[in-house]
């Protein structure tokens, strides 16, 4: 129910305000924005034909804009709440008639999060959630669109940087039927620490536990994934190749995160982007001077 502070699901699937609209497109490469607007619901994209047989996209860009290089032939895509993720499809494969879905396969029936863990809470396609019908119709002359190998390429962060970085931890949990970070709900008059300007800092996101799945948003400044869970998170999320300002945090997970805040000194927060649960008080105030 709305209120719940597990988090709202709800019932229908709108995409651009529209329950569960067809788009017609023509016969060759098309670039979208996928954004989560959804309170509470993680989305696991497919894109499927009509008797549900797995098709494959292009992901050129996430939060933080273009990716380093594109990263081809997905055949699956984790929509956090809040996060963005720019992908290409080629239509030209396809024959004139053809009806495509994007549609969710995520196995999630409450606010909780999904089921299963952070690799693999997905669907038999049956169950699929069907999102958006593409129609393909009509040709074009001639599409003579590439996807490049290399998009905007930028260094990821040195060792040497991570050395002298200093060091944050912080634990997000549940907590007298609300939402804590640290054990603590959230104080929007007074700063938790404050981080002096363009300094090399570490943060460690750690899930506390209870099955709960956290999509942390963090305001000004892009995120440089490091780990999760000690090892080299996934391309799509690895410094180098990505930057972020969302990161999930599923059951027990452990994300480390760099961050250099460049500029706009001042007040600043990171939340939890479960709606319920940034409503009841999981968020923090940071400040940089
Ligand atoms: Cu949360």
């Amino acid at each position: 129910v709305p209120g719940d502070h597990n988090g709202f699901l709800g019932d229908k699937f709108l995409v651009n305000g529209k329950i569960q609209p067809y788009f017609e497109v023509k016969r060759r490469k098309y670039r979208f924005r996928l954004l989560n607007g959804s309170n509470a619901r993680f989305y696991m994209i497919f894109l499927a034909d009509s008797r549900r047989r797995t098709q494959r996209f292009d992901v050129i860009g996430t939060d933080g804009g273009l990716l380093a290089r594109t990263l081809r032939d997905f055949d699956r895509l984790l929509l956090a709440n809040a996060e963005r993720r720019d992908i290409v499809i080629d239509f030209s494969r396809y024959a004139e008639g053809t009806e495509l879905y994007l549609e969710d396969r995520m196995d999630q029936d409450n606010g909780r999060g999904p089921g299963g863990d952070f690799d693999d809470p997905v669907l038999d396609p049956r169950d699929a959630k069907r999102l958006l019908k593409f129609i393909v119709r009509g040709n074009v002359p001639s599409d003579p669109s590439r996807v490049p190998d290399v998009l905007r390429p930028f260094e990821a962060i040195t060792a040497d940087e991570i050395r002298r970085a200093r060091r944050r931890t912080f634990e997000f949990e549940r907590r007298r039927g609300a939402w804590a970070i640290n054990g603590e709900f959230v104080d929007i008059d007074r700063p938790a620490f404050t981080v002096p300007v363009n300094t090399p800092e570490v943060w460690t996101f750690k899930n506390g536990g209870g099955g709960w799945w956290h999509p942390v948003h963090v305001h000004l400044e892009f995120m440089h994934i490091l780990t999760r869970n000690g090892r080299p998170p996934p391309p799509i999320e690895r410094d180098g190749i990505a930057k972020l300002d969302v990161i999930t945090l599923g059951p027990n997970d452990k994300v480390e995160v760099f961050f250099k805040f460049r500029d706009y000194p001042g007040k600043w927060v990171f939340h939890c982007h479960n709606i319920e649960h940034e409503d009841a008080f999981m968020m923090l105030r940071f400040d940089v001077a």
